[in-house]
């Protein structure tokens, strides 16, 4: 083979190379999950004792393998119901009988790449 057709090969090759490489990056609903946002937001106060709670994640998430606990300002935890909504993304609850305190929601969630993440969205309940 001479020169150019090296040359040729060599190119060809990097090309095959970089696509290889690029293809993880071209496929961002393959992750695990991060919190974008919340309802009520973190740090916020807000009128109870009845809360529509909405928490929205970077990517969809399985509902039926993910958790939500309420742990109040006694210290006691429960689950939370899962209500279906129409976004893949969001897990939403609906939290009744609050009295005034510091409530803390832990998500722990399954991604679509299989992976669990988990954290806390801690908000006040004023009556
Ligand atoms: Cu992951």
């Amino acid at each position: 083979m001479n020169s150019l057709g090296n040359l040729v090969r060599n190119l060809t090759l990097a090309g095959l190379l970089l696509v290889v490489m690029a293809a993880p990056m071209a496929t961002p609903a393959l992750a695990h999950a991060i919190i974008v946002s919340s309802v009520p937001a973190a740090g916020a106060t807000v009128a109870g004792p009845d809360i529509d709670l909405a928490i929205t994640f970077n990517v969809r998430v399985d509902a039926d393998r993910s958790k939500l606990t309420l742990t109040g300002p006694d210290g006691s935890s429960a689950d939370i119901a899962i209500l279906p909504n129409d976004s893949p993304a969001v897990l939403s609850g609906h939290l009744t009988g609050l009295k005034a305190g510091v409530y803390s929601v832990r998500w722990q969630v399954l991604a679509t790449d299989g992976h669990i993440t988990r954290g806390d969205v801690n908000f006040t309940v004023t009556p």
